[in-house]
């Protein structure tokens, strides 16, 4: 998690992790090279054809904008056979059996897939299909309702895929800038417009796609028509080259940088990480201070063979000290992603003691060991019978520890090299430095506190907001409180507190909103 919250809606890692922006350009490489593909403009019209023609070429597939020789495949959507084939005639195509004559159903089977879809016959235009839509179903929208999807993020089960990537960057990148100003209101617009895209299980591709959605309002619209229209989004685009949002990406991609020391930055005429490094008078942060000096290791995404070896060091630690203990991964490697900008851990231990010299004694280890770079220790400020925190973005009470781990890294094969060459690779930097949270929790409290950093911080946040409002109960990290019972719900598990919600249990992977 991000140790500098203000107005607290996008993580540190994910600052670091889009520091590679997105870019909105459209050079693809081919990955399927046995077929080109057509895609007929006639009764689908030039912005949808355009559309599809780009989402195909960025899947790896060969599409021409024009009926070339090196055509073979036609793609139609509403049309006949007996319609393409006289259009075809129209073309002054002469032989129009050299094309396979297809329906825009195993195209969008192909976006889908990822990959060229067998031609089927379902999906194969054929001369006694006399009308344009016999037999042919749409994979892409299958009883899809818009108006029944839910406006919270827990009522949507949102697994990693994404079909809506295009419009979802944009909205990431507005929603930042909106950070960054620290408009809160816009910012959360677009986020929310985010997960439900994210919700999606097909691509976007008209107007009428959205139509009934939640959380699409005029500002959405417009980008999202933009995007349809014209491929991209000039107001995205226009942030990404403005100056203050591309110096506040720089600031908040260093540990412990949030947008308040940005804006003082900024304010004091720094634009650049070299000039913030340049500028003797600035004092820094202990936190600061690593953050810049271990820059690069941080700003790389940490991998998931990464993660593991880490856990391995965790779990290592802590059972030398508290052999029943519980120790988890939790965060987004734990929704199943490949990659992170840390790794959180949650420990606690099903006896009745609390031992809150555990990672005083984990940390003082890996510092004898050589392995801690950088920690800072909050103890608990949690109190018995305390209130669960309205606010949805609260730091929870938790003791913690905000670390920076070194992970040796094995080294290349070095039984080739000669004794000079060998004398170089000692100087090879032979490890990495790793963010890492370890979170210590009492037994009773686990359930809460793995829902909780479990995320996604949307999942989260709508999961609070939906206890609050739908059911007039207050969620946090620590429990579940009924304001009308006037009692706290107890939980031992995850699924338990979703039954106290009334909700469907959603699944750590499924809460990638
Ligand atoms: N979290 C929380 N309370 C906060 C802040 C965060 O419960 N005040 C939760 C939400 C997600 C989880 O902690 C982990 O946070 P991050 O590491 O920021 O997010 P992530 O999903 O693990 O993303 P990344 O892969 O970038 O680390
Ligand atoms: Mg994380």
């Amino acid at each position: 998690m991000d140790m500098i919250r203000t107005p607290a809606v996008f993580s540190q890692k994910k600052r670091q992790k889009r520091m590679s922006s997105p870019n909105l350009s459209c050079n693809y490489e081919t990955k399927f090279n046995k077929f080109v593909i057509f895609i007929m403009q006639r009764k689908m019209g030039v912005t949808r054809r355009t559309f599809l023609m780009e989402l195909a070429r960025r899947k790896g597939f060969r599409v021409e904008s024009e009926l070339s020789d090196s055509v073979t495949h036609i793609v139609a959507e509403n049309n006949s056979y007996l319609e393409v084939l006289d259009w075809l005639k129209g073309q002054a195509v002469g032989d129009s059996s050299r094309f396979e004559l297809l329906d825009i159903s195993w195209l969008t089977a192909c976006m889908e897939a990822g990959r060229p879809i067998d031609l089927e016959m379902k999906y194969r235009l054929m001369e006694q299909d006399q009308s344009p839509t016999s037999n042919i179903s749409k994979p892409e929208e299958p009883s899809f309702i818009a108006s029944k999807v839910s406006p919270y993020s827990c009522q949507r089960k949102t697994t990693l895929k994404n079909y809506n990537k295009q419009f979802t960057d944009a909205f990431e990148i507005m929603a930042e800038s909106y950070e960054f100003k620290e408009n809160e209101i816009f910012c959360l617009e677009f986020l929310r417009a985010a997960s439900v895209m994210k919700f999606l299980p097909f691509p976007v591709t008209r107007m009428k796609d959205i139509q009934g959605l939640p959380c699409m309002g005029d500002r959405v619209r417009d980008v999202i028509e933009e995007i349809i229209e014209e491929g991209e989004s000039s107001r995205a685009k226009e942030v990404l080259n403005d100056e203050r949002y591309i110096s506040f990406k720089q600031f908040t991609s260093v540990f412990g940088v949030g947008v308040k020391t940005s804006e003082k930055w900024y304010r004091m005429g720094l634009r650049t990480l070299e000039e913030v490094k340049a500028d003797k008078t600035l004092k820094l942060s202990k936190m600061q201070k690593a953050g810049f000096l271990y820059y690069e290791d941080l700003v790389s995404s940490v991998s998931k063979g990464e993660a593991d070896a880490v856990s391995l060091i965790v779990k290592n630690t802590v059972y030398a000290f508290l052999p029943d203990a519980l120790v988890t991964i939790t965060g987004g490697f734990r929704r199943g992603k490949k990659i992170g900008h840390d790794i959180d851990f949650l420990i606690t231990s099903p006896g009745t003691h609390e031992d809150e010299k555990l990672l005083h004694k984990v940390v003082d280890l890996w510092k004898k060991q050589g392995l801690l770079l950088y920690c800072d220790i909050i103890e608990s400020t949690f109190a018995k019978e305390q209130l669960p925190n309205r606010d949805v973005d609260a730091m929870d009470r938790f003791q913690k520890c905000f670390a920076i781990l070194k992970l040796y890294q094995p080294r290349a094969e070095s039984s080739s090299y000669n004794m000079s060459e060998k004398i170089d690779m000692a100087e090879v930097k032979d490890w990495k430095a790793i963010r890492v949270d370890l979170v210590v929790t009492p037994f009773e409290q686990y359930a809460y506190a793995l829902l909780g950093w479990t995320g996604s911080r949307q999942f989260g946040r709508d999961l609070r907001r939906y206890a609050n409002h739908e059911r007039k109960m207050i969620l946090d990290n620590h429990a579940l409180y009924d304001r009308k019972k006037k009692i706290f719900l107890k939980a031992g598990s995850e699924e338990e507190i979703f039954a106290h919600l009334g909700l469907d249990y959603v699944e750590p992977w499924e809460r990638n909103a």
